[in-house]
């Protein structure tokens, strides 16, 4: 049994497009009973790709990866493709993180390859939030 708050770092499109913001505010409502989700902005309905005007992209930058550093699950919402997403997956993997993707079946897009041909990524393709509920239960119960 973990004595602190796991620290949960959620990644979702911003400037990749904001197509699923919702489902990412649900997603972070639920993974918020497991640990701590550092990036809840990622979900707030005014981000959007002019985003929090009052810090810069160089601040952004330093501040996420400082962020993936400390995280101890990094959790991706790749149903709508983001370069941002993908980069910080990269380096969550180079880290050793454990990872979780998420797929939404509605999605527009096919998954990159990249992402559903790593072995290294739990990827999970799923319907609805309720879904998703099931899916965090089971991994929670694994990892703690
Ligand atoms: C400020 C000015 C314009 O947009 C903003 C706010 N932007 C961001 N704020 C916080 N995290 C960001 C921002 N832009 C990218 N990220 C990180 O990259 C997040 O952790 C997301 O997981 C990912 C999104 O990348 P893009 O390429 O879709 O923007």
């Amino acid at each position: 049994m973990r004595k602190t708050a796991m620290i949960i770092y959620f990644a979702g499109s911003i400037r990749g497009g904001r197509n699923f913001q919702s489902v990412y505010q649900e997603i972070i409502s639920l993974l918020q009973n497991y640990g701590l989700v550092l990036t809840e902005h990622i979900g707030r309905s005014d981000l959007n790709a002019a985003g929090e005007a009052d810090i810069s992209d160089n601040e952004i930058y330093q501040r996420d990866i400082s962020w993936i550093k400390q995280a101890d699950l990094i959790v991706a919402e790749v149903s709508n493709p983001s370069l941002g997403v993908g980069y910080e997956l990269g380096l969550a993997e180079s880290l050793g993180k454990n990872i979780i993707c998420l797929y939404n079946q509605k999605s527009e897009f096919i998954l990159s390859a990249m992402i559903s041909g790593n072995n290294k990524f739990k990827v999970k393709t799923y319907q609805n939030i309720n879904e998703l509920q099931i899916v965090f239960k089971k991994i929670f119960d694994e990892i703690s």
